[in-house]
């Protein structure tokens, strides 16, 4: 048995089960060895960024790493945006990256570069294979290293003769790091705060925005009178009827401080503490008040259920958390505006649906007129890069075929990593996705303004998508997802119906007024 199936079957072995896959001449040995090796189904896409942003949306919903395949340097380097978005979710990915056989790096041939250089930044763990032998090993120590709590992006570098020498046969995957429990003085401190009777907020994300998370926030929350709050990004965040509520440290700094303000115990759960996006002059980048106590109740990497658990046993917490009522908003009519699509989400969501939310400033009241729509998750952009949001709805969907999977995109966005469309339609993949075409980066616009910036006014032309105009609908079918435009609220209402009830991809291009 060669490297290169020594490599793919040690993946089965360690439940890697999707490689997401845009391949080169390096890994052909690789490919084959896929191809020949039951258990792994390997998913095409067109450019890397949807290869990348697959593996994290995957990771999220199927809580298993996915495999990537990636060509050389430049094959990693266009993946590396949603690889460093799926760094900040904590997202556990194997990459799978093809070098120059040991011998010909030497010759700098044409796609020669520093693989380890481009991969580290985004990587927790690097390494290069020396050699078919070693590679099986190697890729076992991926996994594990991919597996680490939270959830860590491994790089393994495969040269080509590592690929076709022989080998040794798959190797036993590492036993999984469990995550650590927290120490009876976190417990300690953070019980004294919420005893304090001052104002208390726990401020949560990872595991502790699931279900059974919120479920202990919410008990204490009760028994105490603390706030709950999320993050303001968040990888999966378990909504709707029945489940506790919560809400997000809102993007605009000045919102973000208004919800703050009062607070004077902060415990992190998960949670970083909180800072603004971006600095602007004359704004603070710490975002709690001055005197707001910092506590940590929990790590990321850290068990923050059991915490909240042992936390919530501390206080007598036993019940009352307060859940959902189911509420949907009246189907709209009339213009379509970022409001008015907000309705008809909260409308029509369907239970179960998995939301892939890069909707950017249309989103702004998506969640208050979802929150009690039938269960459902929510997966936010952790890293700011733009172009995520139809890969990781892609991966979402190869994760849960049962589900629906919802990506509410905008225009400027969309545009990044517009490719996932076919392989969403190659697979067969159920993703309904919404493009937010108000035909500008609007929140650029927003933004020049906010930092203070001086222009003439032409300034804004470097924010405008309207010239030309982008035809959403023509590059789906183009890439055989169908779809429609849609310029009211009754339309949209109906695009949805129709969209949400087939069961593949299907695009709704929703004209919104322009944002310039
Ligand atoms: C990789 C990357 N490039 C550029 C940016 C800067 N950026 C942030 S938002 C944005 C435009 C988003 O436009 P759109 O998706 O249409 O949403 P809108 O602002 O119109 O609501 C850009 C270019 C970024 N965040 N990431």
């Amino acid at each position: 048995m060669n490297g290169a199936e020594s490599l793919a079957r040690t993946l089965v072995a360690g439940g890697v089960n999707v490689c997401f896959t845009n391949p080169g001449t390096s890994e052909m040995h690789f490919v084959a060895a896929l191809d020949k090796v039951d258990g792994i189904r390997c998913v095409l896409a067109l450019f890397e960024g949807v290869v990348t942003g697959a593996a994290d949306g995957y990771w999220r919903m199927a809580e298993r790493p996915a495999a990537t395949l990636l060509h050389l340097g430049p094959g990693l380097g266009n993946g590396l945006a949603n690889l460093h978005n799926a760094r900040k979710a904590s997202s556990a990915i194997v990459n799978v990256v093809g070098e120059h056989a040991t011998y010909h790096i030497a010759h700098d041939a044409p796609l020669t570069s520093d693989i380890e250089g481009i991969a580290r930044p985004v990587s927790a763990w690097v390494r290069t294979s020396p050699s078919a032998r070693q590679v099986a090993a190697d890729g076992a120590a991926a996994i594990a290293a991919a597996w680490a709590p939270p959830g860590q992006v491994a790089t393994l570098i495969l040269p080509a003769d590592t690929a076709w020498n022989e080998g040794t046969g798959p190797a036993p995957a590492p036993p999984r790091a469990e995550r650590a429990r927290v120490d009876a003085d976190a417990i300690a401190r953070c019980a004294k705060a919420l005893r304090s009777g001052e104002p208390t907020m726990l401020m949560l994300t990872g595991e502790a925005v699931r279900e059974r998370g919120l479920a202990l926030a919410g008990r204490i929350a009760a028994a105490t009178g603390a706030r709950l709050l999320a993050q303001g990004s968040n990888a999966r965040i378990a909504r709707g009827a029945g489940r506790v509520p919560i809400e997000r440290l809102p993007y605009p700094v000045d919102q973000a401080l208004a919800v703050l303000e009062d607070v004077r115990h902060l415990i992190l759960v998960g949670a970083k503490a909180p800072v603004a996006f971006f600095a602007y002059p004359d704004k603070p980048s710490v975002l709690t008040p001055d005197g707001c106590e910092i506590l940590r109740l929990s790590e990321l990497a850290e068990d923050g259920v059991g915490a909240l658990e042992w936390l919530a046993d501390e206080l007598g917490a036993k019940n009352g958390e307060v859940v959902q009522a189911p509420l949907r908003p009246a189907l709209p009519t009339g213009a379509l505006t970022p409001e008015t699509l907000a309705h008809a989400l909260g409308a029509l969501l369907p239970e179960g649906a998995i939301v892939c939310d890069e909707s950017v400033t249309t989103g702004r009241s998506f969640f208050k007129h979802t929150a009690g729509a039938p269960p459902h998750d929510w997966l936010n952009n952790m890293g700011g890069s733009i172009g995520l949001g139809m890969p990781l709805a892609t991966g979402a969907a190869v994760a849960c075929p049962d589900r629906k999977v919802v990506c509410l995109e905008g225009d400027g966005s969309g545009m990044y990593t517009v490719q996932a469309l076919w392989t969403q339609a190659r697979e067969q993949l159920d993703v309904t996705t919404v493009i937010f075409d108000n035909r500008a980066y609007a929140i650029l616009n927003l933004e020049l303004s906010r930092v203070g910036a001086r222009t003439d006014g032409s300034a804004a032309d470097q924010f405008d998508l309207s010239r030309p105009p982008i035809d959403f609908v023509a590059l789906a079918r183009g890439m055989g997802v169908d779809g429609e435009r849609v310029d009211t609220a009754d339309a949209l209402v109906r695009a949805l119906e129709n969209g949400l009830a087939q069961p593949g991809p299907y695009l709704i291009d929703a004209i919104l007024p322009s944002r310039l």
